[in-house]
């Protein structure tokens, strides 16, 4: 990580970076401007990672894929909790986080082609006009799994942990589209967010995605302030965040301040060209067609991870092992998950929990006794409710490497 990004031409902490520090820690840091130039305070030199990082309290075994801007993502055993904790959620950034956010001065404005007039709320507004609800909701980077595609394709080489299912508790979004009216043409919504370019000029969009207004209108859509009972970390889009459960995460805008009602495909950064769009008609890997024969993604697919053990165990002959994993479908839910030790040539069933909510991941456990000394691969396969299975080694090439739904895998040795 470069340092001179942290600090001021004279060596002092950026003002920019002590806001980020403080939101990480929740408070401001008490006397800062006492401390002596070119000092890093010791809660960012903890983190365990191989530079100090101050944009992150987190989990010591995440692997940072880039931090200009910050992808950072957990090995699978890292996601083994029912519910994402944040030091262990991965981060996609497009941009630069927010420089300075004021919660008191923060606004969620919705305007667009479509509402019968732009009203904007505060954040206290938001809290005592509506209701509250606290859903558990799976995000899932579109890019998770790339690394797994060859031909290699451009972008982060997520491997399987770009996923995280946490407790998001806000207000529905339908909720305040109501409140606000809108007119009949309404087809899309879109969301604006507060983060920077990496090139830092305001003028340039980041990313500004949404949906069609069938899925804004879900129960399940929040407009969110609160992820795991606490407010959200400001990496994951403090103070405010639009969170919609099994779409590729980028429709869950972070840091967000305007929601556009559309009367068409909402056209904002990221939404044209090939970004987050896989081909109408299955292509020979390696071939990349024109942008008119795309489709946007939409739901994203089933899928399930070994959360325990981790690669690398190591096991008594004779001594059961009891893995345990998630299992999620987009929109759908999950029907089944089974395991296989034998390279898929027989299959066992794993007890499959109800969701906790739709929209949420879905935990399995299986009880497993390894038959004869010797290195094994354990795979896990989850099929969804309208019988779709998830591919065995790679699912259908795609240009941008996105929807890699292939069985995750671990590797363990009986001794
Ligand atoms: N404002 C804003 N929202 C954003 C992004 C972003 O860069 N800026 N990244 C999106 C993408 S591509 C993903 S995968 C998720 C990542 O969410 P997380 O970092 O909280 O895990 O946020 C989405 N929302
Ligand atoms: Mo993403």
């Amino acid at each position: 990580m470069d340092r001179s990004s942290l600090f001021n031409r004279r060596g002092f902490l950026k003002k920019s970076t002590l806001a980020t520090m403080a939101g990480m820690l929740g408070t401001k840091i008490a006397f800062a401007d006492h401390m002596p130039g070119g000092y890093l305070p010791l809660a960012f030199r903890e983190t365990g990672l191989a530079e100090p990082n101050p944009m992150l309290i987190k989990h010591k075994d995440l692997i940072v894929l880039n931090d200009k801007p910050w992808n950072v993502e957990p090995p699978a055993y890292l996601l083994d909790d029912a519910v994402t904790p944040a030091d262990k959620m991965f981060i996609r950034n497009n941009g630069l986080i927010p420089d300075s956010i004021d919660v008191a001065k923060w606004e969620l404005t919705i305007n667009g082609e479509s509402v019968k007039a732009p009203k904007t709320y505060s954040l206290s507004d938001l809290k005592k006009r509506f209701k509250t609800y606290t859903y558990q909701l799976v995000l899932e980077c579109a890019g998770n799994g790339r690394s797994g595609y060859a031909p290699q394709t451009a972008g982060n080489q997520w491997s399987d942990g770009a996923v995280s299912c946490a407790e998001w508790t806000g207000v529905r979004l339908k909720d305040i589209l109501a409140d606000v009216g809108l007119k009949d043409d309404a087809i899309y919504i879109g969301y604006y967010g507060k983060d920077l370019h990496i090139s830092q000029d305001p003028a340039k969009p980041v990313i500004s995605r949404g949906v069609p207004i069938k899925k804004a209108l879900e129960d399940e859509t929040l407009v969110a302030w609160a992820m795991n009972g606490k407010d959200i970390p400001l990496t994951h889009g403090h103070p405010l965040r639009l969170v919609v459960g099994g779409w590729p995460a980028s429709v869950s805008g972070k840091w967000l301040h305007t929601i556009a009602v559309r009367n068409k495909v909402h056209d904002g950064a990221k939404m044209t060209g090939k970004s987050y769009k896989v081909p109408i008609n299955p292509v020979q890997p390696g071939v990349d067609p024109p942008e008119d024969q795309f489709k946007i993604i939409e739901s994203m697919p089933v899928k399930s991870l070994i959360t325990f053990p981790k690669t690398g165990a190591t096991v008594d002959l004779g001594q059961p092992i009891t893995l345990r994993g998630h299992a999620w479908a987009g929109d759908r839910a999950v029907k089944t998950v089974q395991v296989s030790f034998d390279f898929g040539s027989t299959w066992q069933n794993t007890k499959l929990q109800a969701p906790k909510n739709r929209l949420a991941w879905q935990h399995w456990t299986a009880d497993l006794k390894l038959p004869q000394k010797g290195y094994y691969e354990i795979w896990a396969r989850a099929v969804d409710d309208a019988g779709v299975s998830q591919p065995m080694v790679m699912p259908q090439w795609n240009p941008e490497g996105y929807c890699n739904n292939a069985c995750h895998r671990i590797a363990v040795k009986v001794v």
